[in-house]
């Protein structure tokens, strides 16, 4: 459905691309017509145009050829499978999670809530460079959505203040290779 709406509006864009450029070489056909001084601003005005398109044509096509399109798009295309669903919980001063086993390249959505105070929950990897992160609130689920790219055991750690042992709210996720894998 994505892929739909970004071709429209692909077609739709180089429409107006068209449009633009065809109003702009047939703007140039009435100029003895105009008096003076409307020549001068029409040259003006012409100047400008090209400036802009010079501009901001370049600037377009570099965003829209650095859009994510490839890396999002490719993934969902290439793993159709279900998401692995982890649902986590903070407690002061602990992480309650549904499996710690994760299968590395595929898709996993981390749903997170608090049962009392407000937590940050956030994954370090094995370098401990945090590669993902969403606020553990009480009363809310907020949904994280992951790939692990290589093995390992990652960590979970509290990036909020919550009290005390705020420092101990360590628990740890067990990253493996698609084929050794167990069950989730
Ligand atoms: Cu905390």
């Amino acid at each position: 459905m994505q892929e739909i709406a970004w071709q429209i509006s692909l077609v739709l864009m180089a429409l107006v691309g068209f449009g633009f450029t065809f109003v702009a070489l047939k703007s140039g056909r009435r100029c003895e017509d105009y008096t003076p001084l409307q020549k001068k601003a029409y040259r003006l005005r012409l100047k400008l145009f090209w400036l802009l398109a010079l501009v901001f044509g370049p600037s377009m096509i570099y965003t829209l050829i650095k859009l994510p399109y490839d890396a999002t798009f490719a993934k969902s295309n290439a793993d159709a499978r279900p998401p692995q669903v982890i649902s986590a919980t903070g407690y002061q001063w602990y992480w309650k999670l549904s499996g710690t086993e994760i299968e590395a390249g595929r898709l996993v959505e981390f749903r997170v809530t608090s049962a009392d105070v407000n937590h940050g929950f956030g994954i370090y990897n094995t370098d401990m460079k945090i590669v993902a992160q969403v606020q553990a609130m009480p009363g809310y689920t907020n949904t994280l959505q992951h790939t692990f790219d290589k093995a390992g055991t990652y960590k979970i750690m509290c990036l909020e203040y919550c009290g005390t042992v705020h420092h101990a709210m360590v628990a740890e996720l067990n990253v493996v290779a698609p084929e050794g894998r167990n069950k989730i």
